[in-house]
């Protein structure tokens, strides 16, 4: 399997960046890249880091990490809203020099996570100085990274980040978003053809025609203000605090802390870090749902939490040192019915929506099938939790989903198909380390 999953990034390559998928995503996308990076540490520490590099090359003035950076050579009419649609360098003061332009929308920032996994791989491999240098030079660029989310995506001091579109969650279609993006009233913009459809086998795997609608919309009201920070938190209909962001952030707070240590990194910029992680952390706790045994989301614009029963509810597991009780609290919705639990999976790994959310579907997208992804995430948070059993179960589990060889994008949680895209390079990415965690790597 670790073969087939280096050969599947191999063929994704496209020197220095590696596109999330072959037909349905031929960018490079930016949380995905986070992920690529831990699974190339383990086949080439130099090239894992050159992946984060070429993201970061296209890093906004303001510090923030473009959700997309657009491929120049991807067939014409491949994906939309494409390069054409975003425009970015001629429409936003802040973009940077293009080609190739970016999307103006931000992921969640798995980077600092994937720069650590370099940095570890490395010095098991006592291969450290390739991997120091890189440290070095990816350092300042996480740390402005950073801190745009914790300013200009936090002008409230709350520990949580605010999204501006479903996309920017990376979770785009979940049930989380369904009432504030009901909100969205969509007005008048040119027709579009929507791309995506023609990549999977069919339609009730993707977004529906309404959601792309109100998509497209946001897109073009940002673009509208030429991307004004200030401008969108005024203005925007849609406007939520994301925990699973808050959270990612949080573990990646966390891993800038050490490389920070790595670096030598001035006092001042460690306890600035440290400070961000604890304020999330503290966000987090805040939106702890004692009824569903879950952390809710916060639909800003409305100012009314958002109740759904999903897998970034886990975002205090994600953030790790929690406050007392709740590594028990959060356990015990993690393998009750709601979802480990759930006597119908196929496999006990976690749905992306919880079966018993009413607006539960076991075969579109981000509203009920299995992510690897972020069964990954949840592994590696029960890893920092010191839940070793716990995680080496779904570890197992995980990697017996993929060993019919589908490196797919998600997989149907009551019969194990492989869903939407294959050969995934997120996916790949997971298997390697997974795999490579049995070596004791
Ligand atoms: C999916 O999102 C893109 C938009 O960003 C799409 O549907 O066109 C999501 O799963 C997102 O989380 C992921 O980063 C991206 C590429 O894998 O695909």
């Amino acid at each position: 399997m670790a073969r087939q999953a280096a050969e599947i990034l191999r063929r994704n390559d496209m020197g220095g960046w590696t596109r999330a998928a072959p037909s349905l995503y031929p960018h490079q996308w930016s949380w995905d890249t986070g992920f690529i990076a831990v699974g190339l540490a383990h086949l080439d520490t130099a090239r894992a880091g050159r992946e984060l590099l070429t993201l970061f090359a296209h890093q906004w003035r303001t510090g923030k990490v473009p959700h997309i950076v657009f491929n120049p050579k991807a067939p014409p009419e491949s994906y939309f809203p494409g390069a054409e649609h975003w425009s970015s360098a001629g429409e936003f003061p802040d973009a940077p020099p293009a080609p190739p332009y970016t999307s103006a929308l931000c992921q969640p920032p798995t980077h600092a996570i994937g720069a650590l996994r370099v940095w570890e791989v490395a010095r098991e491999r006592r291969d450290e100085g390739v991997a120091r240098d890189f440290l070095r030079e990816i350092y300042p660029k996480l740390l402005r990274w950073h801190r745009y989310l914790m300013t200009d995506r936090d002008p409230e001091g709350s520990g949580l980040v605010t999204i501006y579109h479903p996309w920017e969650s990376g979770t785009d279609n979940s049930p989380r978003w369904d009432a504030a993006l009901a909100a969205v009233e969509v007005g008048e913009m040119p027709p579009y053809e929507r791309l995506d459809l023609k990549h999977v086998d069919h339609p009730s795997e993707r977004p529906t025609d309404e959601e792309y609608a109100r998509y497209i919309w946001l897109v073009e009201l940002i673009k509208r203000v030429r991307c004004d920070e200030r401008e969108i938190y005024g203005s925007h209909p849609f406007l939520a605090k994301d925990v699973l962001f808050s959270a990612i952030l949080v573990t990646a707070n966390d891993a800038l802390l050490e490389i920070a240590e790595a670096v030598d990194a001035p006092d001042a910029e460690r306890a600035e870090i440290s400070a961000w992680a604890k304020r999330g952390r503290g966000g987090l706790e805040s939106r702890w749902s004692p009824e569903l045994g879950l952390c809710l989301d916060h639909d800003l614009r409305r100012d009314v939490p958002a109740p759904a029963r999903t897998i970034a509810g886990f975002a205090p597991l994600v953030a790790g040192s929690l406050a007392p009780g709740r590594l028990e609290s959060v356990i015990q919705t993690l393998y009750s019915a709601d979802f480990l639990g759930e006597p119908k999976l196929y496999r006990p790994l976690p749905p992306s929506t919880s079966p018993t959310e009413p607006r539960f579907h076991p075969r579109n997208y981000w509203r009920g099938p299995v992510w690897p992804v972020l069964s990954w995430l949840l592994w590696q948070s029960l890893v920092r939790a010191g839940e070793a059993e716990r995680a080496e179960v779904l570890r197992r589990v995980a990697l017996e989903e993929l060993s019919g060889v589908h490196f797919a994008e998600y997989f149907e949680p009551f019969t194990g198909e492989p869903l939407g895209s294959d050969n995934q390079s997120w996916t790949a990415a997971v298997a390697l380390d997974w795999i490579s965690a049995d070596a004791g790597l």
